[in-house]
């Protein structure tokens, strides 16, 4: 596998300062080298780079809107860059607004290669808010939204096609906040949510199982990895913890499960915050939880 690291160090779609650190952290953790320890070849494109936060309120219902799509072009030309000459994209965020960015890239490789999609969206949030349902502003809780075409047209045409995905393609894993009128879109709209009490009650065996099944040899599966899908009290280090998500085992067996597809095609890591984190320990856990998603096992494996 080649694999190329590409940062994207921006809060500009986050409700606390800080995200802007994560591709710095990850890189201090040795994300790179020890991925090249699993026979994986790993090019560090280094950092795009962007407007400055400007930490403003939001207008009609966003705020940032223009820093943000700023972002997010760059980051699509970034990815799709690297998948179209046989690349393996890792986004390095930066906040989750950035996930635009990316899967729309993944989007536009699948259809130039004909290729179906699998977007695993690992998270505490559902991120699909828009104007008028947002608590906040904050387009890192609007991606997914933005992504099956609910947004504005800054945001939701990066790529070329609106939508730029289905929400059929997508596997919710995680949820565990969900805003009230965000609840109701996601019902709406049918995303597939696998949310804490599914993985309570079913485990995260069987949750994978399904949120993997009917893959097949010509699918490009995507993780996009908001840390904040991890429990807090292993996670501490992301700027929206919210109690009660998989413990380190679950989160193991989740990366686990997706390596043994072989079908990995593209990563995005998002919502470190370096600021908010002990001794760059949230970092290290995920470097970790990535080098089981690339392939890492305790035994040698069939
Ligand atoms: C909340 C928080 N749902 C919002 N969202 C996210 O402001 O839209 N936090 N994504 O990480
Ligand atoms: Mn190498
Ligand atoms: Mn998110
Ligand atoms: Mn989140």
């Amino acid at each position: 596998t080649l694999v190329s690291l590409i940062g994207a160090p921006t809060d500009i779609g986050a409700g606390a300062r800080g995200a802007s650190m994560g591709p710095e952290a990850l890189r201090v953790a040795q994300l790179g080298p020890i991925l090249e320890t699993h026979g994986v070849h790993v090019l560090d494109r280094g950092n795009l780079s962007g407007p400055a936060n400007p930490w403003l309120p939001p207008v009609d219902g966003y705020r940032h809107l223009a820093e943000v799509a700023e972002w997010n072009r760059k980051v699509h030309e970034a990815v799709y860059a690297e998948l179209r000459v046989g690349r393996l994209p890792i986004l390095l965020g930066g906040d989750h607004c950035l996930g635009l960015g990316s899967i729309s890239a993944v989007a536009r490789h699948c259809r130039d290669a004909g290729k179906k999609l699998r977007v695993l969206w690992l998270d505490a949030h559902a991120d699909f808010n828009t104007s008028a349902l947002t608590p906040s502003g904050n387009i890192h809780g609007m991606p997914v939204a933005c992504l099956c075409g609910h947004g504005p047209q800054e945001l939701t045409g990066i790529g070329g096609q609106v939508p730029a995905i289905s929400p059929k393609w997508v596997r919710q894993i995680g949820i565990r906040s969900v805003d009230p009128g965000e609840k109701r879109f996601v019902h709406e709209q049918g995303l597939e949510v696998f949310d804490m009490r599914f993985i309570d009650e079913m485990g995260m065996r069987h949750t994978m199982e399904l949120a993997l099944a009917t893959l097949d040899a010509n699918t490009h599966l995507h993780v996009s990895f908001d840390v904040d899908f991890l429990d807090p009290d292993i996670a501490p280090g992301v700027g929206t913890t919210v109690p009660g998500g998989p413990t380190y085992r679950e989160a193991q067996l989740c990366m686990e499960m997706i390596a043994d597809t072989g079908r990995l095609g593209s990563l995005d890591v998002m919502e470190l915050n370096p600021a908010l984190d002990v001794r760059n320990k949230t970092a290290a856990l995920a470097v970790d939880l990535i080098e089981s998603l690339f392939g890492k096992s305790t035994l040698m494996r069939a």
